[in-house]
């Protein structure tokens, strides 16, 4: 049977996001893990008996959305962690202006308490609208969309870092860099 690589894509999410250690996996201070344990540990299940570090490059290469990356053995998950041990990341100037798409529901608690991460150890903003939009439609037919003045927050010393080409991560947005459109 031909692999499924969005059920692979986000096992691997999963593993590497949220729950290393049910995959008897350990992730570095940058959340790299080797690619032969996560292989070793999916392999035990009948699916992906045949699995190889090949149809991991391949499921990122097809992927609409860069989740992972692969480096020199290693594995490790570009944002979206949940683990207790907060992935060290280096802080980079953001672009002007970031975007983050929510549900309404969440606008009243997001303007007095500006955007926190949640379960998650960072907030995730978007580049763009578009991309903003889709993660907010995840929760809300209708979401709101935020724009962050990323520049005016990075000046004033919050910390951004760089997810992937689209995805920028914050340990929090203070309310006063956020306006809703
Ligand atoms: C909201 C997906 C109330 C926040 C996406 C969001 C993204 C607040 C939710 C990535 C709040 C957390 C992350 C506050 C923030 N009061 N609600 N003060 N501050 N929130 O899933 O950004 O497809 O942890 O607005 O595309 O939705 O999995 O974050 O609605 O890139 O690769 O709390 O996950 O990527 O939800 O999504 P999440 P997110 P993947």
């Amino acid at each position: 049977m031909p692999i499924d690589y969005m059920a692979l894509s986000k096992e691997i999410s999963y593993a590497l996001r949220h729950a290393p250690q049910e995959y008897g996996l350990t992730l570095d201070e940058q959340g790299w893990t080797p690619t032969d344990g996560l292989i070793a540990a999916l392999k035990q299940q009948p699916k992906y008996a045949q699995l190889t570090a090949q149809d991991i490059t391949r499921m990122i290469e097809a992927s609409e959305k860069k989740r992972h990356e692969m480096d020199g053995g290693r594995i490790r998950a570009l944002y979206g962690h949940s683990t207790q041990e907060k992935i060290q990341r280096d802080a980079v100037p953001p672009p002007e202006l970031l975007y983050h798409g929510t549900a309404r529901k969440f606008l009243g608690n997001i303007l007095a308490q500006g955007l926190i991460p949640k379960d998650r150890q960072f907030v995730h903003l978007s580049e763009d609208e578009t991309t903003a939009l889709a993660v907010g439609r995840r929760r809300d037919e209708e979401p709101a969309l935020l724009r962050i003045d990323a520049a005016a927050a990075h000046r004033d010393g919050i910390a951004f870092y760089h997810g992937n080409e689209t995805v920028w991560l914050a340990d929090h947005v203070p309310a006063r860099y956020i306006q809703v459109l």
